[in-house]
């Protein structure tokens, strides 16, 4: 009885504790499937999308999403305006691979939705799918600007890409043997590729901007693009922000047979030299 006395307020003292703990800002939505992993966090606590890995290989920094236009004195992270998210497990495999956002400013709803599809272990190849739809339930029509930053960090090092714009509609940027190809559903209004983070300092930094249909990088590379849309009365808009494609080729089989039989030959060599000596 003296036992259960004394260790009583110690059980009640841990679950104080564990509350504490689980009162935190809230943690991020991981999505994963297949031989990939997403970490999503849609509130406005350090939000934006932080992680993605591919067969545990970690390529992107961050990729976040603003709005501004019409009478806004600047740009806004879009968590400015959160409301609620959910996590969706379609192929009942047990993890979630689609993410729902809700965010409402006044009479103004946007809808955000990141599906990521992964490729089997192994395979180096992953898609991650953003679509944004914003609907004006107000009077007069709305005046917006959309901007969505995708700063990849591919092979898990800021180091060694290259970006190219291979249309209005398409980046790519490369590392090696991996290559991120975005493509967006909706043709943007303006795009900038730039030393990371230049284009994130224009979105977060006060005032109004768009983005300069230019660009270069020194060696963190980031790129952006901007839609500027009109949105009549009681009408909605769909952005597809992009269907971003990882892809790591993995060394040809061909090229690793050469390296062996090389290596076989330098050894056969070195054996027929050491006997005639
Ligand atoms: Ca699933
Ligand atoms: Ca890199
Ligand atoms: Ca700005
Ligand atoms: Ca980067």
């Amino acid at each position: 009885m003296v036992i259960r006395r004394e260790s009583a307020p110690s059980v009640v003292a841990l679950a104080v504790i564990a509350l504490l703990a689980g009162a935190g800002p809230t943690s991020a939505a991981v999505l994963v499937d297949g031989n990939s992993s997403v970490e999503i966090k849609p509130d406005p606590t350090s939000a934006g999308v932080l992680r993605w890995e591919v067969d545990g290989v970690n390529h992107l920094d961050y990729s976040w999403l603003w709005y501004g236009g019409g009478l806004l004195p600047q740009e806004y992270s879009l968590d400015s305006v959160y409301d609620s998210h959910t996590v969706h497990d379609d192929d009942n495999d047990g993890n979630p691979e689609r993410l729902e956002a809700k965010y409402q400013y006044g009479l103004v709803e946007i809808t955000l939705s990141y599906l990521l599809t992964g490729g089997p272990a192994g395979s180096g190849r992953a898609t991650l799918e953003g679509t944004m739809t914003l609907t004006n339930d107000s009077t007069s029509p709305l005046n917006a600007n959309l901007f969505a930053l995708f700063d990849f960090d591919l092979n898990g090092t800021a180091a060694d890409e290259t970006v190219e714009r291979l249309g209005a509609q398409w980046m790519r940027q490369t590392d090696g043997n991996t290559v991120v190809d975005v493509l967006v559903d909706t043709a943007p209004s303006a795009w900038e590729i730039a030393e990371s983070p230049a284009i994130y300092n224009k979105l977060t930094d006060g005032d109004v901007d768009n983005l300069a249909n230019a660009g270069s990088f020194a060696s963190d590379a980031e790129f952006a693009w901007q839609w500027n849309a009109i949105i009549p009365a009681s009408g909605s808009m769909t952005v597809g922000l992009g269907e971003a494609t990882i892809t790591t080729t993995p060394e040809p089989a061909s090229l690793i047979i050469w390296t062996l039989l090389s290596a076989a030959l330098g050894i056969a060599g070195w054996r027929r030299r050491s006997k005639a000596s």
